[in-house]
């Protein structure tokens, strides 16, 4: 047998396994949904205002976070784009750090003390004592960077994708990543994170909606539409959109806010 009758033996690289994981996820997705008969997407959970708090409409929220009766806000833009502890009642910088203007701010989290900030397309992020602000160090990787949570083990993060990929907080390889999706199919553009009571929660960009997700699996299990809840002083700027979620796990209050709003919203989600 000559070399080229042999087999065809194909080297997998982590892109072709992503898009061929996206390709069968959606398949059956399509599969399970068209015997059912059509499954329908959960219906959206609503909300209701508990307490409306300042927030600058300068900022360019990309990450938050809260920590000990202060919200942690990092801020996105060239020129712009920030850490600072805020607090919540009067929206007062307490601690400031700002990045260089080369650097454009994203997601943010605080896990065993350090603070973790991406940037959105330097494959670069940084490290700071999260109570000093101190820079302790930075790190690298591959994607783009958008937003930044953490669960008991790694640093969770998008990239605009529909991945959310679980990084070693040391050394910052990637332990496992789960494509996000409904019965329709994988979800893209998934923005700020936030992990509560075992969920993981997601804006997503230019959507009113935040998604709650099986970390698991990368299921949906729920969906809560916040439409209508920026109704005055809404940013002129098309890109001031609904991004930033914060969990307060002692006191079980949930904050919003969006890029450039004037407000942070303390909420409770609502059945629907
Ligand atoms: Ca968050």
């Amino acid at each position: 047998m000559s070399k080229s009758e042999g087999p065809i033996l194909v080297r997998w690289t982590p892109t072709m396994l992503s898009f061929a994981i996206i390709v069968v996820v959606t398949c059956s997705l399509v599969l399970q949904s068209s015997v059912l008969g059509g499954a329908q997407r959960a219906s959206s959970k609503g909300y209701e205002v508990i307490n409306v708090y300042p927030h600058d409409p300068e900022a360019f929220t990309q990450g938050l976070y809260f920590d000990n009766g202060f919200l942690v806000e990092g801020t996105g833009r060239y020129g712009r784009s920030s850490i600072r502890k805020i607090e919540l009642e009067t929206s007062r910088i307490v601690e400031q750090v700002d990045l260089p203007s080369w650097l454009f701010g994203e997601g943010i989290t605080e896990f065993g003390g350090l603070l973790y900030q991406l940037t959105w397309v330097a494959h670069t992020g940084f490290i700071y004592d999260a109570d000093t602000f101190e820079r302790r160090g930075q790190f690298s990787y591959n994607t783009e960077g958008w937003g930044l949570t953490h669960d008991d083990r790694h640093l969770v993060m998008s990239d605009g994708s529909a991945w959310l990929y679980f990084l070693d907080p040391q050394s910052f390889t990637e332990a496992r990543r789960v494509l996000v999706h409904d019965s329709l199919g994988p979800i893209d553009q998934l923005n700020e994170l936030e992990f509560i009571n075992g969920e993981i929660w997601a804006n997503v960009w230019h959507q009113d909606e935040i998604l709650q997700i099986d970390p698991m699996s990368g299921s949906v299990t729920g969906r809560i539409n916040l439409s209508g809840l920026l109704t005055q002083d809404s940013p002129i700027d098309p890109e001031g959109v609904l991004n930033g979620i914060a969990y307060d796990a002692e006191g079980d209050r949930l904050f919003v806010t969006g890029k450039l709003w004037p407000s942070v919203f303390e909420i409770r989600v609502t059945d629907p």
